[in-house]
């Protein structure tokens, strides 16, 4: 599977991070938060991003002004593919639970939020894929627009502020079947309740990657009218090439040579 990975740089932590990571890291030291996307033409659209709140997340040093959050599988991973200086070597200055970083402001590349968006939790993250960083567009992602409806009906539960969540939804993707807001309709159409409908929400993705890929036009950014299959590649050189993703690769047969 080939990811892009996106740069989302810290511009502010939640206090029970901050705490965390006092003293371990250098004064004025840049931080990111690496979601794993196989959509990086919706990135325009990003509201949030999902950590899972009960993860693990390591802080590894990448330069020495130069840090990313993610998963511990995925560093490693990554030090096998060049992104560290050092072959294999990935360096953990810090460790944090997901739920210590809720409510960080980060800066999401190419999002029309450009004031910056909210770390916020998503409970079905999962720690064996990508990154454990999800980044959040619910115009396009029907597991997005559920959790995102969720954290906003439920915010004090969730300890959170309603504005957090509730961001501009922008249409990125006009797609023939489902219009400019491809999600929600989906989750509409299939009656799904709640972030936890796993089933229907497989469906659901199922139909907005094959609608929104093949059949999808792209109606904001530098490639408006563009259909999405070119869409594609080129906002993911213009990401790479401004320093704000890279490419991130998983090998498949990951858990069998975990287990032998
Ligand atoms: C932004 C985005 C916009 C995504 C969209 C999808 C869609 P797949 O096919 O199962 O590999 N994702 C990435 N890592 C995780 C994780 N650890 N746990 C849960 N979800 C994860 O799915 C890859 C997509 O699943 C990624 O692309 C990411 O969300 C999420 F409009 O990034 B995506 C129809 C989907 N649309």
């Amino acid at each position: 599977q080939e990811y892009t990975a996106l740069k989302l740089k810290v511009k502010e932590w939640a206090e029970p991070a901050k705490k965390i990571l006092e003293g371990k890291l250098p004064e004025g030291a840049n931080v990111y938060f690496i979601p794993a996307t196989l959509r990086p033409e919706t990135m325009y659209g990003q509201t949030c991003c999902f950590v899972g709140p009960h993860l693990k997340y390591g802080i590894f040093k990448v330069h020495d002004n130069e840090y990313f959050v993610c998963s511990e599988r995925a560093a490693r991973n990554m030090s096998y593919q060049g992104i560290f200086p050092e072959w294999g070597v990935y360096p953990k200055v810090a460790e944090i639970e997901g739920k210590d970083a809720i409510g960080t402001l980060v800066n999401a590349p190419m999002s029309v939020h450009s004031e910056g968006v909210r770390i916020l939790p998503m409970e079905t993250v999962k720690d064996t894929k990508g990154t454990a960083v999800v980044t959040c567009v619910p115009s396009d992602s029907p597991d997005d627009y559920a959790t995102v409806i969720d954290l906003a009906k439920k915010a004090e539960y969730y300890g959170i502020q309603k504005e957090w969540v509730e961001k501009e939804i922008i249409p990125i993707i006009d797609t023939p079947t489902y219009g400019q807001f491809t999600a929600q309709k989906l989750v509409e159409e299939l009656k799904i309740q709640s972030p936890k409908d796993t089933k229907k929400l497989e469906e659901a993705k199922e139909k907005a990657y094959k609608e929104g890929y093949y059949k999808g036009t792209m109606v904001c950014g530098d490639f408006k009218g563009k259909p999405v299959v070119e869409a594609k590649v080129l906002v993911r050189n213009q990401l790479e090439k401004a320093g704000d993703a890279f490419n991130y690769g998983e090998p498949d047969g990951l858990v069998i040579s975990r287990s032998s």
